[in-house]
């Protein structure tokens, strides 16, 4: 899955592709680079920022859903809010990510009724104050637990099994030692059997392992946790740069599926 950030405020990409015609371009060229999904969204998530309204999140996301799913690729939404899914939707999305699990139910009676694809991510906190202080006693376990229980709920309102996706939501209210420790027990949360999605791509904690400030500079260690991603079992992972990982995932795939 490619990311395609229609925001002035994104941490690695903020303010590339804030206008329509730029990130339609950059979805079109992530789908060349051999993305199967491209995941457009329209209000940034990174720690302390601020929510956007929804008219404005419209504004920034529907034209540029409309025209990628109108060239023919696989299009999701990120966004927690129900009428920016519902346009989406209309537009030619076929799949919500929606990084608060599906706080609002009726964001889950919306895809029960369309027959959409659902990503259902785990954040601890709000976006403003996430990383404050993020506490778990068994990180995986509660993460798992709170996904698992989100999955029945999106189930107990329409949405078909085969249509939910899980993500820990690496880097939403998790410390270092937190995101290291979900991606070292990844296959915890594949044995649930529902696919799981990762998103690492360029975040703070490969930062602090490699020392490489720039979020853009941070593609190799993102492709690092592509590979053990994939090897482990994951289903999709949300990358910036899908040339890098798409290479590291063929290799782990072939690797860990012995086949060539
Ligand atoms: N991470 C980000 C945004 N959406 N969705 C899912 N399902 N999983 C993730 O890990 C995830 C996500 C944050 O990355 P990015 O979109 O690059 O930044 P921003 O939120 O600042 O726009």
């Amino acid at each position: 899955m490619g990311v395609v950030n229609v925001t002035p405020d994104s941490f690695s990409d903020g303010g590339l592709h804030p206008r329509p015609g730029a990130a339609i371009d950059h979805g079109l060229a992530l789908a060349e680079a051999g993305a199967d999904i491209v995941d457009v969204g329209g209000e940034s998530t990174r720690p302390g920022s601020e929510p956007v309204g929804g008219d404005v999140e419209k504004s920034r996301v529907l034209p540029v859903v409309e025209e990628l799913a109108r060239a023919g690729l696989v299009v999701s939404v990120d966004t927690t809010k129900v009428e920016v899914a519902e346009g989406a939707l209309e537009a030619g999305a076929e799949i919500v990510n929606d990084v608060s699990g599906g706080a609002d139910p009726e964001m889950l009676d919306l895809v029960g009724q369309t027959g959409a694809g659902l990503v259902l991510m785990h954040m601890q906190g709000t976006p403003r104050t996430m990383q404050d202080d993020p506490r778990y006693d068994d990180v995986v376990a509660e993460i798992r637990d709170f996904l698992l229980s989100r999955a029945a709920l999106a189930g107990d309102r329409g949405v078909g099994r085969s249509r939910i996706v899980l993500d820990p939501g690496i880097g939403f209210g998790k410390t270092l030692q937190h995101n290291l420790e979900l991606l070292r027990r990844l296959p915890e949360l594949v044995v649930t059997g529902y696919p799981i999605m990762v998103g690492s791509s360029r975040k703070a904690f490969l930062g602090k392992i490699t020392g490489i400030e720039d979020p853009a500079g941070r593609d190799v260690p993102t492709a690092a946790t592509t590979a053990l991603a994939v090897a482990a079992g994951v289903a999709v992972v949300r990358v910036h740069d899908v040339r890098s990982s798409r290479l590291a995932a063929e290799v782990a795939w072939a690797i860990s599926r012995l086949q060539t």
